[in-house]
């Protein structure tokens, strides 16, 4: 009898330990098709990713050529998503291309405009969902070889954009609404068709990077399609097929699925890809959910539209609202990639063409604190948004305080700010001490000269003192 308890004792402690550390260990699923590393790449290629901040998107197809509009009827949904609208025959959209003739198009013209917006890279939809490709594939009939307007478009938006110093991505789509063998459920009499549709995808990928070798990556959509998904096996050899064939390749996390069905992060909660890839029309509230991983916004200037639609509805960002956003990604080490949708004719739309001039007017000023810069361990403050290049912080202003001043909290042992400019006109400004808050942290109030009122987004740059009572790592980035 009491060796029978001192047993049940020993069990249930042993059932208390282990059901204890289940709930405090990560979980460690053997997967096949899961993350093929843990952390960040540190590479050179990757390194330069990081230091784009800004980057632009391309959204151009046959669908520009509607532009939203079919048979005089509106379409209020995304202006690339138009094939899929009732009021559109499939033969009417399918037939678009005999029309795509954008004799306004001019590669070097777009790279010279991304590049003085201040783009550092470029993404453009080689294909989008249609299935219609940009360049000449020797896989399809489905190309823009077979338009009026015949040239390679992907071939002179590489060399133009390349030129300009401008990295060029691929967005390639995994939906394809064209290919015979595509679905987007597998039933059981599909699979069989569906692996000519992977093949072909293979085909188009080899095809593109042996084509484009000037590229640094491939920004893959369409991902979340079931039959997709269930492709784990088949997506995870092509990855590193793709790799292997394209040394220092960027792919994001929206390429594959673990065998669980996981995307982007993998049953053990490790990120599959290079960087995050699923902030889309939407950024981050809180350092906290990007989980010190690299990752990219990309965003429309209205509130939907990605490709042409002549007639935007609704509101319309402005730079400043843009510039905001920008700086809030690069605040979270995260890059902003904003997009363009050009017409049928080639050419950008003159809303796009003035806002990249305002932000590429705003980023001849203040770029030094965005390119290269990354987060800040410290406390978030509503004037705006700390950034941070070797010794230097930068605090990009978008809410001006009535008082003038610019707080700042430091930790306890933190470096103190011993320098303060303006970077627009390098006047210097005060550094008021403030004393310490019940946490016992500084407080410190940046005063604006007299009068302040610039009506634009502004960035102080501050210094701190490296000696005298720091621990030198209150302005050091969170661990990576
Ligand atoms: C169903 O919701 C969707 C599906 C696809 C919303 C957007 C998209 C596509 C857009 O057409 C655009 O290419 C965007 C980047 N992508 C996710």
């Amino acid at each position: 009898m009491r060796t029978r308890n001192l047993f049940l004792t020993v069990l249930a402690f042993i059932l208390t330990i282990s059901a204890g550390e289940a709930q405090t260990k990560r979980p460690s699923v053997t997967l096949q098709h899961g993350a093929h590393r843990i952390g960040k790449r540190m590479d050179a290629d990757m390194q330069r990713w990081r230091e784009y901040g800004l980057g632009q998107f391309l959204h151009w197809g046959v669908y520009a050529v509607a532009g939203g509009h079919w048979n005089g009827k509106y379409y209020a949904g995304a202006a690339e998503w138009i094939r899929s609208w009732n009021e559109m025959p499939h033969e009417d959209y399918d037939n678009l291309y005999r029309q795509f003739n954008p004799t306004g198009f001019n590669a070097a013209q777009w790279a010279k405009q991304a590049a003085e917006m201040g783009a550092k890279y470029m993404i453009i939809t080689t294909k989008h969902h249609d299935g219609f490709c940009l360049w000449h594939s020797k896989y399809t009939n489905y190309t823009v070889a077979r338009t009026p307007f015949k040239r390679d478009i992907v071939k002179e938006l590489v060399d133009a954009y390349t030129k300009e110093g401008i990295d060029v991505y691929l967005y390639f789509s995994v939906i394809d609404w064209n290919h015979p063998g595509y679905r987007a459920i597998l039933r059981e009499e599909d699979r069989e068709v569906y692996e000519t549709f992977k093949q072909f995808t293979r085909n188009q990928l080899i095809e593109l990077l042996t084509a484009f070798p000037k590229v640094k990556g491939l920004w893959f959509d369409g991902t979340w399609d079931k039959a997709w998904v269930e492709q784990a096996a088949f997506a995870d050899a092509l990855e590193s097929e793709l790799r292997a064939l394209h040394p220092g390749l960027i792919i994001g996390s929206r390429f594959r699925a673990d065998e669980y069905g996981k995307r982007h992060y993998d049953s053990n909660g490790d990120l599959m890809g290079d960087y995050e890839q699923g902030w889309e029309r939407n950024l981050p509230e809180s350092f906290d959910e990007v989980r010190h991983n690299d990752w990219d916004c990309v965003m429309t200037v209205p509130e939907n539209q990605w490709g042409y639609h002549s007639d935007w509805r609704g509101y319309v960002k402005t730079s400043h609202d843009l510039i905001n956003m920008l700086v809030k990604c690069v605040s979270m080490n995260g890059n902003f990639v904003l997009n363009f949708g050009p017409d049928g004719k080639g050419n950008i739309r003159q809303e796009e063409t003035k806002l990249a001039k305002e932000i590429g007017e705003w980023m001849k000023i203040n770029g030094e604190a965005i390119y290269g810069c990354s987060h800040v361990d410290l406390k978030k403050q509503d004037w705006g948004y700390f950034t941070r290049k070797q010794d230097k912080i930068y605090m990009t202003v978008f809410h001006l305080p009535v008082n003038g001043l610019l707080t700042l909290e430091t930790p306890k042992d933190g470096n103190i700010p011993s320098k303060a400019w303006l970077l627009s006109d390098k006047r210097t400004l005060e550094i008021i001490s403030a004393g310490r808050n019940k946490n016992n942290h500084r407080l410190y109030h940046i005063a604006l000269p007299e009068g302040f009122s610039p009506g634009a987004p502004f960035v102080v740059v501050l210094e701190t003192d490296k000696d005298g009572q720091n621990d030198g790592n209150a302005y050091q980035p969170a661990k990576i």
